[in-house]
């Protein structure tokens, strides 16, 4: 095996063995083939898209959701890559009935064999894996992996709008002529490039239809004081970014006596009014994903994965533990989708059953739900109190967390912030400073929680409009982004930003190893990319 797709990859360079998330090497071939078939589906379908035909959403969402089943953390099950890989054969045989097929670049037409040992047993070959093509030139590849990551990481989100009703052809189109172009000898590196930015544009226009599907189904986030100690009963504790598994989960337990915590990257839920009206959406639970084996070690309540990161589980709550929608563990109880519902009655009962927690905590709360709509509904307010002084500089701190160290750099640099700034926070990167007391400017507390990863858009929504109201270029505004990075959907964030033009970024706590050194500078001669070094230095040279 050989897979570099995460911040975390063994020795900073790949790993080979095992990945250092578990996942395995047999997984990791399969979902190597997975994408390699994906990226013939890809050509062919983009052929009959020249052709004027169209594509099924189905096609569409299936594409999506494979892409999206081989993001880290997110399905180790093998049996259901062998599901994706037999479904991936029967829609390429019939793209290719339909398409020309003279001209397919070499591989374009693979069609895997379809039990688990024979898709083990698949000879190495040109394009497979990420090394199997040792003439390729570095940097090609290193432009080629970046376009594949930014595709799952876009993947994740575009699933997440449309089982909540929001599909975009123009963005799956895109998913398809992406995957295609990655098996043509002849691109550049600047045509790679372009392909990134493109990938960029289009990976802004899927947040943006994600934050439709989310608003839509739930409302606009409002700030509210959100709950994060336990309180006394029967519990089922969320994790993941679905909010349509949220929201079905909350309606089907409605009234049982259980409580719902969210976990990790469902903290925002707790802003939606159409979520939060179910009083039994009590709070959060726990830190970031990386802590789980620790939290949910003989927790008394059940707990749902409806998305990464998903760690390996321990035998103390492995009985729990259920997976829903694209994360998979062998072993593990997955609620199906049948049509477009799931039915969680072994996940409720598995509530009742356990002893849930026997008392209240003290409880501790702490503010949250300043996504775009609840900061810019007091814009006027944030331009004066730049304008007076009260506010010197706002900090976008946010990004994934992770196991590694050199994470407490976010913690520190949060902590040593001036007083007259101001932090916006999103994804699990935040759990490095969410419960600190930082103290307030005027009607804002200090740390401005916007969401989840995806909601990005939001924090770059909220940057333009400052831009606006300053009549001002956005780089010239007083904002500084420090990015955490993990997994693929933070490499879909930052193309998005990088096509944005948003320059002096600061990326940690390491880069990734599939960005070469020639690619790097590229980054940093056309956006000033930066690496982190100490919060002191950085905060040095970003307010002098
Ligand atoms: Fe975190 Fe995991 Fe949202 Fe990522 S839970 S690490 S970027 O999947 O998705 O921030
Ligand atoms: Fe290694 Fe990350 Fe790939 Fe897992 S996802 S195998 S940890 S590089």
């Amino acid at each position: 095996m050989f897979c570099y797709q995460c911040e975390q990859t063994a020795g900073g360079k790949g790993c080979t063995k095992m990945g250092i998330c578990t996942k395995d090497p047999d997984v990791a071939k399969m979902q190597d083939v997975l994408i390699f078939l994906l990226k013939g589906l890809g050509y062919y379908a983009t052929k009959l898209i020249e052709d004027g035909q169209d594509i099924p959403r189905e096609l569409g969402e299936f594409c999506t959701e494979c892409v999206f089943a081989t993001l880290t953390n997110v399905n180790f099950a093998p049996e259901r890559f062998v599901e994706y890989i037999k479904k991936t054969n029967y829609y390429k045989k019939d793209l290719m009935n339909r398409a020309s097929t003279s001209n397919a670049p070499e591989g374009a037409d693979y069609i895997a064999p379809e039990t688990k040992e024979e898709i083990l047993s698949i000879p190495n070959m040109k394009n497979l894996g990420v090394m199997d093509d040792e003439e390729l030139d570095m940097d090609i590849r290193s432009l080629r992996e970046l376009l594949i990551y930014g595709i799952k990481g876009m993947g994740a989100y575009f699933h997440h709008a449309y089982v909540l009703g929001k599909y975009d052809a123009e963005i799956a189109n895109f998913l398809f002529k992406a995957l295609g172009s990655t098996l043509d000898r002849d691109l550049t590196v600047q045509d790679y490039f372009n392909l990134n930015m493109e990938l960029g544009k289009t990976n802004f226009k899927c947040m943006e239809l994600l934050d439709a599907a989310n608003t839509g189904g739930f409302g606009d986030p409002e700030p509210t004081e959100m709950l994060i100690t336990k309180k006394k009963g029967p519990f089922i504790v969320v994790s993941g970014h679905d909010l349509n598994d949220l929201g079905d989960l909350l309606e089907q337990t409605e009234g049982k006596g259980i409580n719902i915590y969210t976990h990790g990257e469902m903290l925002p839920c707790n802003a939606y009014p159409g979520l939060k009206k179910y009083k039994h959406l009590i709070g959060n639970f726990g830190g970031a994903w990386q802590d789980q084996q620790k939290e949910f070690d003989n927790l008394p309540g059940a707990i749902l994965m409806t998305s990464n990161c998903l760690m390996k589980p321990r035998e103390s709550y492995k009985d729990r533990l259920f997976t829903s929608s694209i994360v998979g563990w062998p072993d593990v109880t997955h609620i199906p989708t049948v049509g477009s519902h799931k039915d969680f009655t072994p996940v409720i009962e598995k509530a009742l059953e356990l002893e849930g927690f026997t008392a209240d905590e003290p409880e501790k709360r702490i503010p949250m739900g300043f996504a775009r709509n609840a900061v810019l509904s007091n814009a006027d307010a944030i331009v004066n109190a730049v304008k007076e002084g009260k506010i010197r500089h706002f900090f976008l701190i946010g990004g994934c967390d992770g196991a590694r160290p050199g994470r407490n750099y976010y913690t520190e640099f949060a902590e040593k912030t001036p007083k007259d700034t101001i932090i916006l926070t999103l994804a699990c990167g935040k759990y490095r400073f969410n419960k600190l007391d930082l103290g307030s400017i005027g009607p804002f507390p200090r740390i401005l929680d916007v969401g989840q990863c995806n909601d990005a858009y939001s924090a770059i929504k909220i940057a333009l409009a400052l831009s606006e109201a300053f009549e001002c270029d956005v780089n010239d505004l007083p904002l500084s982004y420090i990015i955490t990075w993990y997994e693929q959907k933070a490499v879909a964030v930052l193309l998005t930003m990088l096509y944005l033009g948003l320059k002096d970024i600061y990326l940690g706590p390491s880069l990734p190893a599939f960005i070469t050194p020639n690619i790097l500078q590229v980054l940093v001669d056309k956006f000033n990319l930066q690496s982190i070094s100490t919060p002191d230095h950085d905060l040095q040279t970003i307010l002098g």
